[in-house]
């Protein structure tokens, strides 16, 4: 099929690039579909000897299994997978789960990008492949530039490659045509680099994978509770007695808070479950560190699972809280936690009056959960003083997402259960450093207070304008108002939504340059000229010529995980090439050859020393003062949380309590909400391979999972190959080519992997408040083709 042969109105799958033309999915997909039944729990010894599998077979057993035992632990590597927490005290060998696995051995591959392989396969041709086969080529070896009108990328140096970015960045007529994105993989030391980097440059176009993540937890955290970050710790779920668990599949993202949630178990908590998903982890799980895990013997997790419809929770969450507030009211103080709500929140009288008059037809027919399983959940939380509420990305990225979350806090507050020992939100984050990439001062929208503190120590004038984020950097990127992007990490094109609308954008550009381990689609969309500069993955030593003639030193960087949590991270490996970079020196290099004496710091010295860097972020961000101290510390040290000791900044110095409508029903007659999700078998647009084991799909990610009478009613069985249509404002998506595969998932609702469903859904459908993009819910028909 050539791009012209391509029907009207059916998303294009190769856009044209001053390359060549570049597929944005492969053509047709010859997988070949094999369905299991769907799992009832998770991990156990199949997982771990699959990790195993996984790192001997793509690492090699040496490369493989060393830098699984440097996991986690104190003073070792942090995994760069999730941003679950580890524990404070003592920690097991193998403190890493199978999916932090995959992400090491992904990492430590043997196999080698050379100039070679590029000399060989043209842009054009590399996009012919699928996602997986472009990071199955193994890592990125040496900086390589594609060139105007070249069809191939070629050898570029270190010095030639900064020079390249120095003069664009340099000619540019404003600095807000450049925009810099980051990836949540990236430390401290890189993030603070290279915000500090793009102020002095003059812009604040700062956009990152947060935008697309949890902004609205953000958003709704801080309005509510006075931080944009959770409370939670991990020694609290050992004391909690309920932990509700949204909008999440732990068992694929985040396993090791499994064993979180069995301990809590353990010492009687309940769990309650919410999703539209019966996910393998949250029903049962079997801890892979432990004999009786190893012996496949499962503690049942969920106590209660509702199974909600998608973007059904506020209705789920305001009728739990209207059967609360109905029992308050016939037996007053019986369950609204008086002390803490006289003494710390505001605004309950207007929630009050939203819940009373909420409907409750309206409220079981929106969520799809029925009185009984709303009272059932509503009696544990009177009955729990310590609950923690975790969540993610099924909660926020709605167009409603920034209510969402807001409601489920509406509970918690009035349950007081905040800043105690065993309660309190626990916004589980997805990059293993997306919370400290924000702690660093990447933000499109920096407080005043940051920008003071930058001036008065670096000596310079920050932009005060506030920049684009990933949404709005896509927009101005389709309206050729970008010339410049650099990418810290990650993979913007396939991560954003409408892929087809995001590679026209930036096919426009003069340069792209991204900072990265392997190769992917979005080095393959380029502007003018491209740049892919190779840097060094966590797991891998680096060391550092040092001034003034002393030894080289070897070098280490600092993330903070999910709750707070600051510690340093050493690589052993030796790197996969000795021309890598880490990606720290990498934008010091960048900032020093743009700069030049514009800078009052030091660039180049920073490029060799991050102690320096780690003086500067000390010297800049709160709760880090002395950082070069702390982070040395075995373990590290928590990053301070006033909402923790119930201080609430916000703007009426309290705990603010909110109302959020019922969101409209936007799914027409006909037409199916359909969200997206990873597969256990990825790391975001990482395919690590097409099995998603839990939910018994295999060999395959071009599938819609819908519900038996939904198929019934359409003359639908598995396998049947169908095109999916979305509907936004007057404009339809298609994607040819899917397969339909039955599913327990609620009546009028699909799911579909991300990124494959990603070219459907619409570029300006967005929370109001958050801008983060509705990757959960968009209006689809289904077709058989
Ligand atoms: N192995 C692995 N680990 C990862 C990642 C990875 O790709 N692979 N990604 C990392 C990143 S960046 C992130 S942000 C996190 C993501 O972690 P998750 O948020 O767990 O990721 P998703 O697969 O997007 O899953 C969303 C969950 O929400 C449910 N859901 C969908 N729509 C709705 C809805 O309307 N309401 C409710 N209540 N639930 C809904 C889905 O069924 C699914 O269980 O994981 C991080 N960890
Ligand atoms: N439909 C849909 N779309 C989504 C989502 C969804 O749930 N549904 N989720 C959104 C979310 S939560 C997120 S966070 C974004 C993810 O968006 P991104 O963070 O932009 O994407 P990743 O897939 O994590 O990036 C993968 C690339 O990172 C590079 N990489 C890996 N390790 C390193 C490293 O150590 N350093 C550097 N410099 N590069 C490295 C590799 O080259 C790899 O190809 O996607 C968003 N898009
Ligand atoms: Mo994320």
């Amino acid at each position: 099929m050539s791009i012209a042969d391509q029907a009207n109105n059916v998303v294009a799958t190769a856009i044209p690039t001053p390359h060549g033309d570049v597929w944005l999915l492969p053509a047709k997909s010859d997988d070949k579909l094999r369905l299991k039944p769907v799992k009832q729990k998770s991990t156990g010894v199949s997982a771990v000897l699959n990790s195993f599998r996984y790192a001997w077979g793509e690492a090699g057993v040496v490369r493989g299994t060393l830098p699984l035992l440097q996991l986690n632990q104190k003073l070792g590597t942090d995994c760069p997978g999730c941003a679950w927490p580890d524990h404070d005290g003592k920690r097991a060998t193998f403190d890493y789960c199978e999916n932090g696995a995959k992400a090491v051995a992904h990492e430590a591959d043997t196999r080698k990008l050379t100039a070679d392989f590029f000399r060989s396969h043209s842009v054009s041709e590399l996009s012919t492949h699928t996602d997986y086969w472009l990071e199955q080529q193994g890592r990125l070896t040496e900086p390589m530039v594609l060139r105007e009108n070249a069809t191939h990328y070629e050898p570029i140096t270190w010095a030639d490659a900064y020079a390249m970015i120095a003069d664009e960045l340099n000619g540019l007529s404003s600095p807000d045509r450049a925009a810099f994105y980051t990836s949540g993989k990236a430390t401290n030391e890189a993030a603070f680099s290279y915000q500090l980097f793009a102020r002095q440059f003059g812009t604040n176009n700062l956009p990152d994978c947060s935008n697309m993540c949890h902004e609205s937890s953000g958003r709704a955290m801080s309005k509510m509770i006075g931080i944009g970050k959770g409370t939670a710790k991990l020694d609290d779920f050992e004391q909690a007695n309920l932990v509700l668990v949204v909008g999440q599949n732990p068992g694929t993202n985040h396993p090791r808070q499994l064993i979180a949630l069995q301990q809590a178990k353990r010492n009687g908590a309940k769990i309650i479950a919410v999703n539209p998903l019966p996910e393998a982890g949250l029903m049962g799980f079997m801890n892979p560190q432990e004999a009786l895990g190893m012996l496949g013997v499962a503690t049942e997790l969920t106590d209660l699972f509702l199974q909600v419809k998608i973007n059904g929770d506020i209705p789920l969450f305001k009728g739990i809280m209207k059967q609360m507030i109905e029992w308050e009211d016939a037996e007053p103080g019986s369950v609204i936690d008086w002390g803490f709500v006289n003494e710390y929140a505001a605004g309950l009288d207007e929630l009050l009056d939203d819940l009373r008059s909420a409907d409750w037809d309206t409220l079981v027919i929106r969520s799809g959960i029925d009185r009984e399983s709303m009272r059932q959940a509503a009696d544990w939380i009177r009955s729990s003083e310590k609950i923690i509420l975790c969540w993610c990305l099924g909660v926020t990225q709605h167009t409603n997402g920034t209510q969402n979350v807001c409601e489920m806090l509406n509970l918690l507050l009035l349950r007081g259960a905040i800043g105690k020992p065993g309660a309190g939100p626990c916004c589980v984050r997805g990059h293993s450093n997306v919370q400290g990439d924000r702690t660093m001062g990447v933000w499109e929208q920096p407080k005043e207070s940051l920008l003071d503190r930058l001036q008065s120590v670096f000596d310079f004038d920050p932009p005060r304008k506030h920049g684009f984020d990933s949404q709005r950097t896509a927009l101005a990127l389709h309206r050729g108002e970008i010339d410049v992007f650099v990418s810290l990490g990650g993979n913007f094109l396939m991560a954003l939504p409408d892929t087809r609308y995001a590679a026209e954008g930036l096919a426009k550009t003069r340069l792209n340059v991204r900072i990265g381990t392997k190769l992917n689609r979005a080095d393959l969309v380029a502007g003018r000229q491209s740049l892919i500069l190779p840097c060094l993955g966590r797991t891998e030593e680096d060391v550092r010529e040092a001034s003034n003639g002393r030894p080289p030193r070897k070098q280490f960087t600092s993330t903070e995980n999910s709750m707070g949590v600051v510690q340093s991270s050493q690589g052993k490996l030796t790197p996969a090439s000795p021309n890598l970079r880490n990606e720290v020196a990498i934008v010091c290099e960048m900032a020093a050859a743009t700069l030049g004496d514009r800078a009052k710091n030091p660039w180049r010295a920073w490029a060799n020393d991050y102690d320096l860097i780690r003086d500067g972020i000390a010297a800049v961000i709160d709760g880090c003062e002395n950082y070069n101290e702390k982070v040395r510390q075995p373990g590290g040290f928590y990053l301070p949380n006033a909402a923790r000791e119930r201080q609430f900044n916000t703007d009426t110095g309290k705990a603010n309590f909110t109302v959020n409508p019922i969101p409209p029903d936007t799914i027409q007659p006909g037409q199916f909400a359909m969200t997206t999700v990873r597969s256990h078998d990825q790391f975001n647009t990482t395919i690590y391979g097409n099995h998603d084991r839990y939910r018994g799909i295999l060999n395959a990610r071009r599938v819609v999972m819908m519900n038996a009478a939904d198929m019934r009613e359409k003359g639908l069985q598995s396998r049947d190959p169908v095109a999916v249509t979305s509907h936004h404002a007057g404009e339809t998506r298609t994607l040819q080519d899917f397969q339909v595969v039955e599913y327990p998932i609620p009546r009028g609702c699909v799911a579909m992997y991300y990124p494959e469903a990603n070219p459907l859904i619409p570029m300006t459908s967005t929370d109001a408040s958050s801008n983060c993009p509705s990757f959960k819910h968009t209006a689809v028909t289904i077709e058989r083709c």
